[in-house]
């Protein structure tokens, strides 16, 4: 027997569901990072969202996330990321429930939510919270005000941190449900956390006399440009910070942000790049960063996800020597991953490199196998993750009386801990943690450049009429569908020196990527065009055919 009190929740939901309709027919796909398309078919996922969220709350008795943003995706555009209870994206087996919900028809709603309700066993009179969070797009305020809709219809509380990052929200979650073991469940908190071991760690350098560090930073137009200000006044003045792309007139993403770079291997709009400075982009809602900077003979250099990981694992590996303890280090990539990164850590820093399909939540869940997990994808998204074992052994012996290079290593390791912000990618905190290794090293940015030479890569976009004819295998290195496309790449691919592609469906575009590498720029530009042309004719192309 169903509870009347469950009957008259359903009620509400239908009532507030009809404020926010379905558009008929519109069916979408949860996707690499949850749902995204034009904002304007959003406004009834987000309701649903809220319930999802209600829902999944009441299941695992803890506070879960939703965040309104579209990331890397263009101002027009929306979505929305769910945040599990530790500060890790939606389980994937929860994922085909938001899919069924969002293309639920209205007289369909009720039966979709009971369906979830049953094979889940929930408990409907579990108290239930949800933490809301949204970027600076124009429609991110009422989207996330769907979302509230959502969380009353189901009588349940919610807490609208309004205008944050995606790891920020990550990281309150991680926090709330921890009891603050994690930190204090405030955005406060997370300045404090992050500002207190940064403070600490770059404390000894500037003893050594090197002074100040200098950064220009690109904010995409976005809401880590907001943020990095609120940031930077707990900084001890030891890291000057140049902002530029702050979201005052530019466009989100427009011509500047990670992605932009990253793809079009240029610096952003809107920012002067000195011979030798110092530059990083972030994106939309400030999960990714990317470094780079201009040579003398004006040159662009990229230090992508792939440099990134280097850096740090290189830095935690040397410490790890210093204390002497013998922890599992592991670094997890993507297919995207530049052949030389992964020859250099394999070879070189002898460090196992495993690949993971594209998406946060299958590097995160990759890289809790190990003590130590570093996963980044090239485009600048990825974090560390420490096992509880290697916090516990690395906090002991920061504590404990033992010889001073020792002690002092072991707690370089520890406020490296503290720095990162183990829930997902975060590019202030990445930042922090890339600033604080050079200074500790000594490396100039074009120091680190040359710890490897990346193969010249190229990343196109191929639009097709149904990106889900591709399919994909081997941690997406390879196309099983359509019939003929992994022969023909195969068979391009042998034409170059020291060559790799691939093809993949988009999980936030509605594009097919392609990736090339070889041996000289103007291969891995031929290679990826020829690809592209393949997947064009092979995989039913609309639009103009590719030009070179
Ligand atoms: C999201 C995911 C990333 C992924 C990117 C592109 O990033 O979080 O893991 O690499 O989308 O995915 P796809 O190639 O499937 O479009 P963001 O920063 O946009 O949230």
């Amino acid at each position: 027997m169903i509870p009347r009190k469950n009957y008259l929740q359903m009620e509400a939901v239908l009532k507030y569901s009809s404020r926010h309709p379905k558009p008929a027919g519109l069916s979408l796909q949860y996707g690499t990072a949850g749902f995204r398309t034009k904002a304007e078919h959003l406004d009834h996922v987000m309701y649903r969202m809220g319930l999802l969220a209600v829902l999944r709350s009441k299941k695992t008795k803890s506070v879960i996330g939703v965040m309104v943003t579209a990331s890397h995706n263009p101002e027009e555009d929306n979505g929305v990321k769910l945040v599990d209870p530790l500060g890790e994206m939606l389980v994937q087996a929860w994922e085909v429930y938001a899919t069924n919900l969002a293309n639920a028809e209205q007289q369909e709603l009720q039966t979709v939510m009971t369906f979830i309700i049953q094979q889940e066993d929930i408990k409907m009179d579990q108290k239930a919270s949800v933490a809301i969070g949204r970027d600076t797009r124009p429609s991110s305020e009422s989207l996330s005000q769907a979302v509230i809709d959502g969380v009353t219809a189901l009588d349940s509380k919610y807490h609208d941190y309004g205008l944050v990052t995606t790891p920020q929200l990550h990281y309150v979650i991680c926090c709330r449900n921890t009891n603050g073991e994690y930190g204090e469940p405030t955005i406060d908190g997370y300045y404090k956390k992050l500002s207190r071991a940064f403070n600490e760690l770059v404390k000894q350098v500037a003893v050594c006399g090197n002074g100040r560090l200098y950064l220009n930073v690109d904010g995409a137009n976005g809401i880590g440009a907001l943020k990095l200000k609120e940031m930077e006044q707990h900084l001890n003045s030891v890291l000057s910070l140049k902002l530029y792309n702050e979201g005052c007139k530019g466009k989100l993403n427009c011509e500047c942000g990670a992605d932009y770079v990253k793809v079009q291997q240029k610096p952003p709009q809107g920012i002067e790049v000195k011979p030798l400075d110092r530059c990083c982009s972030f994106d939309g809602d400030a999960d990714r960063i990317v470094y780079f900077y201009k040579d003398h003979g004006g040159v662009f250099h990229l230090l992508d996800g792939d440099k990134i990981a280097t850096l740090i694992s290189t830095f935690i590996k040397e410490l790890l020597v210093k204390v002497g303890l013998s922890l599992q280090m592991a670094v997890v990539q993507t297919a995207y991953a530049n052949g030389s990164a992964t020859r250099y850590l394999e070879d070189v820093m002898k460090v196992p490199v495993y690949c993971a399909k594209t998406g946060v939540k299958h590097l995160h869940h990759k890289a809790q196998e190990f003590d130590i997990g570093v996963y980044f994808e090239a485009n600048g998204h990825g974090t560390v993750l420490f096992s509880k074992t290697a916090e516990d052994q690395i906090r002991q012996l920061a504590s404990e009386e033992t010889t001073d290079d020792k002690k002092k290593a072991a707690q370089t390791l520890q406020n490296t801990i503290d720095l990162i912000n183990q829930t997902v990618g975060d590019a202030i905190s990445d930042m922090l943690v890339i600033e604080a290794i050079l200074s500790l090293k000594g490396l100039t940015v074009q120091k680190w450049d040359e710890i490897y030479t990346d193969l010249p890569n190229r990343q196109l976009k191929v639009k097709v009429a149904d990106r889900k004819v591709i399919e994909t295998t081997d941690a997406e290195r390879r196309t099983v569908r359509p019939p003929g496309l992994q022969e023909k790449i195969d068979n391009l691919v042998n034409k170059y020196n020291l060559s790799r592609a691939f093809v993949r469906p988009s999980g936030t575009e509605d594009v097919v990527r392609v990736y090339a590498e070889a041996d000289t720029q103007d291969n891995a530009d031929a290679l990826a065009h020829e690809v592209s042309l393949a997947v064009f004719h092979l995989a039913g192309g609309v639009g103009d055919v590719p030009k070179p």
